[in-house]
């Protein structure tokens, strides 16, 4: 249930870092799955983080006089023969009872009160792309107030992209989501833990990620936070492979990329292993240079700090490392100027992470300095194709590490901990249980 203290202080510092005027965020439109039925509907972001509204065809308006925030809330309308087939619906009176709007409307008046509403201030806080019914209300009122401005002199002249403010205020992560985070983590952790350990050659892809699901979803986590990417073998060379069809083969890593998500917070954790519980020599190289990137990377993390730096940093040292290897060959220098490492390193080293696993992507990773209560992910990977000027015992390896870290006042606090990385501990645990 909403945190109804929690979403009323976010209210107040958006409108406060804003100014004067109304801003304006929607529910994303439902999705077709097949025919008439659909995908399981998620809340967009920034309602959930203003309202904690969960229902579709929502619209929360803010209107800020510099004074007092005033939260006005558009919800869909009761409806028996709707609510029998889909759903309970809050209706007006839930939005006001249980969500603490100051009014609360049908969304069907919401073309009226915008007009009006746009009748008073002179700016709009609107970001558009996501809801294109909403953007050709916003647009067309915005139109009208502005030729309404001859006969009343004021109105709605600016429509202004607040998303960076509220991505800035959405990055830096309150006691209560920190709670929240942990949670989620936890469960997460917990749940590629048991993966680990009865994982042997000769499941499948599927079956691994089944297990994971399962293991969300028993601890109340509402699913996966993302689709899980279960990838043996050369699948893990495939970034965004989710397919999970294949066989674990023997002498082959698996690569898990899963986070559940829980309370509408995400985790999102990374970890490769032996499916037979033992490393080969090179596929232990290979796994050691990542982790000891990652370990490196998330030791710079503290307050002040760029993240772009600590991405720097692993750049360089994976590319030394794929040099010793004889993996990349030339002069250091050449390769990070001509990018050569991206063949085996093509992503960043992390992303933010919060309500969405890519979390507010307008708070620019490259100049951003770190502050307490950023929270992100070190993930670091390399992955070899099977092409023949690769020696031929790294061909087919793909390895990535990812925990997602907090940065505190001291420094920072690994959240996803709790699932193990070192080889050692994770050769003893591959193996030591077996499905029911
Ligand atoms: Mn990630």
């Amino acid at each position: 249930m909403v945190n109804l203290i929690e979403v009323s202080k976010r209210r107040n510092q958006i409108m406060k870092k804003l100014g004067k005027g109304l801003l304006i965020v929607s529910s994303l439109p439902e999705a077709t799955y097949s025919n008439d039925v659909e995908f399981k509907f998620r809340q967009h972001t920034d309602v959930l983080y203003f309202t904690g509204f969960p229902e579709p065809g929502t619209t929360c308006i803010l209107e800020y006089d510099g004074d007092k925030v005033i939260y006005h809330l558009f919800v869909r309308k009761r409806d028996k023969l709707m609510e029998t087939w889909n759903g309970r619906r809050f209706g007006t009176e839930g939005a006001l009872e249980k969500f603490k709007a100051d009014n609360a409307y049908e969304n069907g008046e919401l073309e009226k009160f915008i007009l009006d509403l746009f009748k008073k201030y002179e700016n709009v806080f609107y970001e558009l792309g996501n809801n294109k019914s909403t953007d050709e209300l916003i647009i067309s009122s915005i139109q009208k107030a502005v030729k309404s401005q001859d006969k009343t002199g004021k109105g709605s002249t600016a429509l202004i992209n607040p998303a960076f403010e509220i991505h800035e205020l959405r990055s830096i992560k309150s006691s209560y989501e920190i709670e929240l985070l942990r949670k989620v983590a936890k469960i997460s952790a917990e749940a590629h833990t048991r993966a680990m350990a009865v994982s042997k050659p000769g499941m499948f892809e599927y079956q691994i990620e089944a297990l994971i699901d399962y293991e969300f979803r028993k601890n109340g986590s509402k699913g996966p936070a993302y689709p899980s990417i279960v990838g043996g073998g050369i699948n893990g060379t495939i970034l965004h492979y989710i397919e999970n069809q294949d066989e674990l083969r023997d002498n082959e890593l698996l690569l898990v990329d899963a986070g559940a998500e829980f309370d509408s917070y995400a985790a999102d954790i990374t970890r490769t292993w032996p499916i037979n519980g033992k490393f080969t020599e090179s596929q232990k190289e290979i796994y050691q240079l990542v982790l000891d990137v990652q370990l490196a990377c998330i030791a710079m993390v503290k307050p002040g700090v760029k993240f772009w730096d600590i991405n720097e940093k692993s750049i360089e040292l994976i590319t030394k490392g794929l040099i010793n290897f004889g993996i990349l060959g030339g002069d250091y220098d050449k390769i990070i100027e001509d990018k050569g490492y991206k063949r085996f390193y093509p992503h960043g080293l992390g992303h933010w992470l919060g309500i969405d696993t890519h979390d507010t992507s307008y708070v620019d990773r490259k100049i951003e300095t770190l502050k307490p209560g950023h929270y992100f992910t070190i993930e670091p990977g390399i992955y070899i194709s099977d092409e023949e000027d690769i020696p031929e015992k790294y061909r087919g390896i793909a390895v990535r590490i990812e925990d997602d870290v907090l940065v505190t006042e001291e420094g920072y606090d690994i959240l996803t901990s709790d699932v193990v990385k070192e080889i050692d501990e994770v050769e003893k645990l591959i193996g030591s249980q077996v499905l029911p």
